[in-house]
């Protein structure tokens, strides 16, 4: 079986979490959440020099970390990933942007905006760029998912599994203005309508 390491608060590990029950493949689930201190603990960093989660563990032992190489890792010969080399190459296209552009100001500035031990960091001097920026790459989704009813297309990929798992908590838990992205938040509820889906909170039975 596989086992994933993830932390439940984490939209990283929450999309893996998410594609792996839209798969409905069964897998243990190893709890590292922030603040626990298991990502620096010897035992994971012995599996995972970078110190994050998720990281997947294979059945033979062999690991694999980055969500989105996981996610892809996953996908391959699903609905989830085309075979078509341009259309996979979209689905890459929206998650490179997703590592490049909308993780690293919407997941940031919610995590500093959660997490007690960031509160130093609550000054206009980093949250207003992040915000800014963030409005930035909502603006892109929002101009695709005018005219798509999913990132890359007519269905589901991966592409969305990623991109939902932070955009759908940017409003509550980032104070980014949804309201002025309206395809996006159609877009948000059309995942979450999809067979299969799971929210955030949402861990397997205990194995
Ligand atoms: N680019 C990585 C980012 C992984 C990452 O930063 N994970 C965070 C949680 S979102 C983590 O494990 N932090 C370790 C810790 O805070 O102890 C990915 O997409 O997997």
């Amino acid at each position: 079986m596989l086992t994933l390491w993830s932390m439940p608060s984490s939209g990283n590990s929450y999309k893996v979490r998410l594609l792996l029950a839209h798969l409905n493949v069964p897998f243990k689930h190893r709890d590292a959440e922030y603040g626990t201190g298991v990502t620096q603990s010897a035992a994971f960093l012995a599996l995972n020099p970078a110190g994050k989660v998720p990281l997947l563990e294979l059945e033979d032992g062999r690991t694999l970390r980055e969500s989105n190489a996981i996610l892809l890792y996953l996908a391959r010969g699903t609905r989830f990933l085309p075979d078509d080399a341009y259309e996979q190459a979209l689905v890459h296209q929206w998650m490179f942007f997703e590592q490049y552009n909308h993780e690293p100001t919407i997941a940031v500035r919610a995590g500093i905006l959660t997490y007690d031990d960031r509160a130093h960091r609550r000054t206009p001097e980093e949250l207003d760029p992040l915000l800014e920026k963030g409005h930035a790459a909502l603006a892109l989704m929002e101009q695709q998912l005018a005219q798509t009813p999913f990132m890359t297309g007519e269905t589901l990929t991966v592409a969305d599994i990623c991109l939902y798992a932070y955009t759908h908590s940017a409003g509550d838990k980032g104070g980014f203005e949804m309201d002025r992205f309206p395809a996006v938040n159609r877009w948000l509820a059309r995942v979450a309508s999809e067979p299969g889906h799971v929210p955030l909170e949402w861990l397997p039975d205990a194995n």
